[in-house]
C-alpha cells in the first residue's frame, strides 16, 4: 500500500497533539503503517532546532533566523524521517509542517508569504502534504488551554492580536487549498473532536484506492 502524508494544524491548545494518538490507532486497525511526528523537530537535530525556537534565552530572535531554522529542522525532518517512510508505504501523521510557517511567522509575524514559498518549493521540492486537519477554535479558548497545561514558551507569549491573525491565516490557507484543508471544530469536546477527525478520516481513505475495499 502507498504511503499517505497527513498534517495537523491549528492555533495553541487546539487539541492536535490529543487526538493523534487517536488517529494512529485508528489508521493502524485498517492496516496503515503510521509514523507519528512533529514539527519543529521529529529528528535529533530538529529537536534542538526546536529547543532553540522555543525557549525564553531567545527572546527577540529575527524573524529571518526563526524561519530559517524552522526550514533548517524541517529539511532534515524529511530528508530522515518523512521521505523514507513514504518511500516505504508508510502514513505520516505530522504535528505541523509548513502551513505553520505561513500562519505564524506569515499572519502572525508578516514574512511575506512569497519569500516562504521560496523556502518551500527549495526544501521540499513537489512535496505537499495529501490530508491537512486544520483544528480551529477561538484564540482565546485555545490559550487557556495551553495555559492550563503548561508554562508559555517563546510563542505562547505573544499577545491575542497574534493569534488572531495566525488564526485569519489558517483559514485562508484552507479556503485557498480545498482539496487538501478539512477544518476540523475544536471547540467541542474531546470525544466530538474526535468522532469529527474519524469522518474526515473516513473520507480520506474512501479517496484512497489502496484502503478503500477495507471499510467496504
Ligand atoms: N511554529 C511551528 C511556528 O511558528 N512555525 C512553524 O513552522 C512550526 C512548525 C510549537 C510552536 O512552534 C510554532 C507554533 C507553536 O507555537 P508546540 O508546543 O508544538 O510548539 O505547540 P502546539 O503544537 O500548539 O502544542 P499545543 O500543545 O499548545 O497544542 P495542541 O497539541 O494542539 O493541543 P493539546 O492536544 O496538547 O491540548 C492542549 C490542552 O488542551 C486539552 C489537553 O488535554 C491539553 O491539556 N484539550 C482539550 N480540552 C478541552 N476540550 C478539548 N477538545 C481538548 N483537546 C485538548
Amino acid at each position: 500500500m502507498s504511503g499517505r502524508f497527513i498534517t495537523l494544524e491549528g492555533g495553541e491548545g487546539a487539541g492536535k497533539t490529543t487526538q493523534l494518538t487517536f488517529m494512529r490507532d485508528y489508521l493502524e486497525q485498517t492496516g496503515c503503517r503510521v509514523v507519528v511526528t512533529r514539527e519543529p523537530g521529529g529528528t535529533v537535530l530538529g529537536e534542538e532546532i526546536r529547543g532553540l525556537l522555543l525557549s525564553h534565552r531567545h527572546d527577540g530572535m529575527s524573524l529571518a533566523a526563526e524561519t530559517l531554522l524552522m526550514f533548517a529542522a524541517r529539511a532534515e525532518h524529511l530528508e530522515r524521517v518523512i521521505r523514507p517512510a513514504l518511500a516505504e508505504g508508510r502514513w505520516v501523521l505530522c504535528d505541523r509542517f509548513t502551513d505553520a510557517t505561513y500562519a505564524y511567522q506569515g499572519g502572525g509575524r508578516g514574512l511575506a508569504q512569497g519569500r516562504i514559498a521560496v523556502l518551500e518549493d527549495w526544501v521540499q521540492g513537489a512535496l505537499r502534504p495529501d490530508l491537512t486537519l486544520l483544528f480551529d477554535l477561538p484564540v482565546m479558548v485555545g490559550l487557556a488551554r495551553a495555559g492550563k497545561r503548561s508554562a508559555a514558551d517563546r510563542f505562547e507569549q505573544e499577545d491575542a492580536a497574534f493569534f488572531a491573525r495566525v488564526r485569519a491565516m489558517y483559514l485562508a490557507r484552507a479556503a485557498q487549498h480545498p482539496d487538501r484543508y478539512r477544518v476540523v471544530n475544536a471547540d467541542q469536546p474531546i470525544a466530538a473532536v474526535r468522532a469529527e477527525v474519524k469522518s474526515r478520516l473516513v473520507e480520506f481513505l474512501h479517496c484512497s484506492p489502496d484502503h478503500r475495499s477495507i471499510l467496504q
